[in-house]
């Protein structure tokens, strides 16, 4: 098996890369794992303490189930990764049947910030976009899909995700065995990482 963790701040097309790569190769040899079903549990708190917990802090992460759950799909055992709800801010009980594949990809902004998590991986992808590219996404994604508006977005940009993102993200580019630029649409840098996949799997 081959795990290929992605990084990158929030909006930098982390996203899109997963998708591109996806695309490319054949269908039920890769498997998704999104750091977003890796959140904390927070039942325990009412919703007006859970919307002030600070979601771009490593802690907010639960890094010991998402290694719990690597060690399983590397042995060839089948995971249950919990379902976050956004709306919520918490896991929502549910769980989705994860399957062990070829190729297992684990994207997140933080997933590069565990030392344990990291020496799992056997590709670290670090996807880079502009600071200003990044929030014009967010702003623009945050507007459309999760019910936000301009001032919200700004402010929580300015109090806590620049700062984690200078803290704790950004310094993770130094574990990277790839960075990929996308301040625009890049498809040469994601031919160079599918033909690394390509040639993981053949050799394998
Ligand atoms: P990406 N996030 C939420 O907005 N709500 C939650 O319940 C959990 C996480 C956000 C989080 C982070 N920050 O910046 C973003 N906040 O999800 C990371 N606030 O996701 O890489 O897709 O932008
Ligand atoms: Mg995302």
């Amino acid at each position: 098996m081959l795990i290929i963790g992605i990084a990158g701040g929030t909006g930098c097309g982390k996203t899109t890369v997963v998708n591109q790569i996806l695309n490319e190769l054949p269908e039920g040899e890769v498997g998704i794992i999104s750091q977003d079903s890796y959140y904390m549990d927070t039942t325990h708190l009412p919703y007006e303490e859970r919307i002030k917990i600070n979601f771009d802090h490593p802690r907010s992460i639960d890094f010991d189930l998402l290694g719990e759950h690597l060690k399983d799909l590397k042995s060839g055992k089948a995971i249950d990764q919990p379902v976050y709800s956004f709306v919520t801010h918490n896991r929502t009980g549910d769980t989705i049947r994860t399957h062990p594949r070829k190729v297992m990809i684990v994207e997140g902004i933080l997933i590069l910030t565990n030392p344990e998590i990291r020496k799992m991986f056997d590709i670290k992808i670090y996807v880079h976009a502009d600071s200003d590219e990044r929030l014009i996404r967010r702003l623009k994604r945050d507007i459309a899909e999760r019910g936000r508006d301009l001032d919200e977005v700004l402010t929580r940009y300015q109090t806590t995700l620049k700062p984690m993102h200078q803290q704790f993200i950004e310094p993770t580019k130094e574990y990277a065995d790839i960075i990929i630029p996308t301040n625009k649409y890049n498809t040469v840098a994601v031919n160079i990482v599918r033909t690394i996949i390509n040639d993981k799997l053949t050799n394998a």
